[in-house]
C-alpha cells in the first residue's frame, strides 16, 4: 500500500516561526516521524511540501494509480482553493485532512474547509501527532474496504 502526504504553503517554516501556534517540530522531523509510523504499518510513503498551488493540484491529479490514499495538510488553501477541491473530486482518491492547529478555535475564516466534506476524516488540533493519527485512520479505512 502506498500513501502520499501532501503539505501546503508555509509548512516549510514549521518549527522555525510561530512555535506557540505550530510547535517546535520541524517539517523534516515531522516527515521522519510519519515515515517511521508508515514503516510500522508496512506502508510506502510519498512526501511533498509546496508553496505553489498549481504544484499541489498536479500532485493530487497524479495520485490516481500512484497512491492508494493521501494525508493532506492543505494549509491556507484549505479555506480558499476550489481548484484543489476539484482535483480531489476528479481523482476520487481517499484522503484524510490534517491540521496541526484546531482550525475551529481560530479566526472565522479558518473554520470553513473546502475539502472536509470530501475527506474520509479530518484531524485538527493535535499537533504533529495528528499526522500519525491521520495516517493510521486512512490505512485502517483502506484496509477495511
Ligand atoms: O493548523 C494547520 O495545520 C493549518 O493548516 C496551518 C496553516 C493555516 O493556514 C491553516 O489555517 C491551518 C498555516 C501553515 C503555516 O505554517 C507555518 C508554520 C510555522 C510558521 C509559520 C507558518
Amino acid at each position: 500500500m502506498r500513501v502520499a502526504v501532501l503539505n501546503g504553503p508555509n509548512l516549510n517554516l514549521l518549527g522555525e516561526r510561530e512555535p506557540s501556534l505550530y510547535g517546535t517540530t520541524t517539517l523534516a522531523e515531522l516527515e521522519a516521524e510519519v515515515r517511521a509510523a508508515a514503516g510500522r504499518l508496512g506502508v510506502e510513503l510519498l512526501w511533498m511540501q509546496t508553496n505553489h498551488e498549481g504544484a499541489l493540484v498536479e500532485a493530487v491529479q497524479g495520485l490516481r494509480g500512484a497512491a492508494d490514499g493521501a494525508v493532506v495538510n492543505p494549509a491556507a488553501w484549505t479555506h480558499t482553493s476550489v481548484a484543489l477541491r476539484d482535483a480531489f473530486l476528479a481523482v476520487g482518491v481517499p484522503f484524510v485532512e490534517v491540521h496541526l492547529s484546531n482550525i475551529h478555535a481560530r479566526e472565522p475564516f479558518r473554520r470553513r474547509s473546502l475539502l472536509a466534506d470530501l475527506a474520509v476524516g479530518v484531524v485538527a488540533g493535535l499537533g504533529p501527532a495528528g499526522y500519525r493519527f491521520a495516517l493510521e485512520g486512512l490505512v485502517a479505512h483502506l484496509r477495511g474496504r
